[in-house]
């Protein structure tokens, strides 16, 4: 999973990627204007597998992992033509977006519109997106265009196909309406997953605050997108030190919870992706598999040998290991089952592969 912190210049975005990745990145109009990519690899909280560590105590215990980019030199206007070349292609490759807003008031921070507006910030970078996707679409359907003219009635299906969908997606985009609003599935968008839609990708909305901040009120009705808010400095700040330092400072700032666990936790969820585990005395692991997956596309997952020479997986789930307390008793219960290529892995399954290569 890769997910990039995109927003207006100065909106925080490199403070949000040193509160998240636990990185010292210098902030403060570091970046203005010019493209610039930052990468950090972060464990993806999950009480569950702690508990799970408590209950196997294996050599090794693994998180799953979510990758930030931060992404600086995303400007309104910048999108005019289409994105260029190395820009687009780093924003098609991402699986998601976190899109900081900035919601903190401070005379010292330059806004690049003068005053603290969510809903005004959201819709212009939103706007580039779009305008983004819409020069892709366009730029197809003119070279189809220019097929049908010359092959005429000879034009193959997935072709016309495609004019259909470029059609339907122009008319979303022209609407203004983000494309994974339009709730087209895997399966349809499938051909078209090369072109990195932007638009399709979850979004998950990061209002950056502060002490100073008042209710906003903002909302975002899309699908595949929520809105979080986490006072960026000082979690900034908080990240940089050793957990009981944290612990004090946290309470003089009367923080109870961080929010930047909160924040990777709801990103990871947006993905459409959810955990299985594997357990043993060597290692208990956390994986992520696209939900509706089934169990040899999990096993892919772990290693292709195991989806190639797949047989049947035991599984029992996380919950019911919790309830009954131990896998002898899951046994008895009749909640540890062999299943076959058709099973389709749910959240919190504990599984194991049994595969011949
Ligand atoms: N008061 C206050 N200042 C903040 C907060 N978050 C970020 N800032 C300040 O805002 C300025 C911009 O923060 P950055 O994280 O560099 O913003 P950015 O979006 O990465 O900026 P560019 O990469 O230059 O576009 C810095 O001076 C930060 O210290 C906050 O929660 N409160
Ligand atoms: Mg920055």
């Amino acid at each position: 999973m890769r997910l990039g912190i995109i927003g207006l210049p100065n909106s925080g975005k490199t403070t949000i990627f040193n509160a998240l990745t636990r990185s010292n990145l210098p902030t403060g109009a570091a970046t203005s204007g010019q493209f610039e990519v930052h990468t950090a690899v972060v464990p993806v909280p999950d009480t569950r597998v702690d508990r799970l560590k408590a209950m196997y105590n294996p050599k090794k215990t693994t998180y799953t992992q979510v990758t930030y980019v931060d992404i600086g030199g995303l400007d309104k206007g910048i999108g005019e033509g289409g994105l260029k070349g190395q820009f687009r292609n780093e924003l098609a490759q991402l699986d998601g977006f976190l899109h900081v807003v900035r919601t903190f008031e401070d005379p010292n921070v330059p806004h690049p519109y003068d005053t603290v507006d969510a809903a005004r910030d959201v819709e212009a970078l939103d706007g580039e997106l779009l305008l983004s996707d819409l020069v892709m679409v366009e730029s197809r359907l003119e070279k189809l265009d220019a097929e049908i003219k010359r092959k005429g009635r000879t034009m193959e299906k997935a072709q016309l196909d495609e004019i259909e969908m470029m059609k339907r997606l122009k008319d979303a985009l022209e609407a203004s309406t983000p494309l994974r609003d339009l709730g087209l599935s895997d399966d349809e968008m499938k051909p078209y997953r090369g072109y990195g839609f932007l638009t399709l990708k979850p979004a998950l909305i990061v209002l950056n605050s502060n002490e100073n901040t008042k209710d906003t009120g903002f909302t975002y009705a899309h699908q595949n997108a929520s809105v979080v808010a986490l006072q960026g400095r000082i979690e900034a700040e908080l990240a940089q030190l050793e957990p009981d330092d944290a612990a004090i400072f946290m309470e003089e700032y009367g923080i109870t919870e961080l929010s930047a666990s909160k924040v990777i936790r709801l990103s990871y969820e947006l993905m459409n992706i959810h955990s299985f585990f594997t357990v043993g005395e060597d290692e208990v692991r956390a994986w992520s598999v696209r939900i509706g997956a089934t169990a040899p596309e999990a096993a892919g997952v772990i290693h292709s040998d195991l989806q190639k020479g797949f047989i049947r997986a035991e599984v029992f789930n996380y919950d019911d290991l919790i309830t009954l307390g131990s896998e002898a008793a899951l046994r008895t219960a009749g909640k540890f089952k062999l299943e076959g290529k058709e099973y389709v892995v749910k959240n919190g399954d504990i599984v194991h592969i049994r595969f011949n290569v």
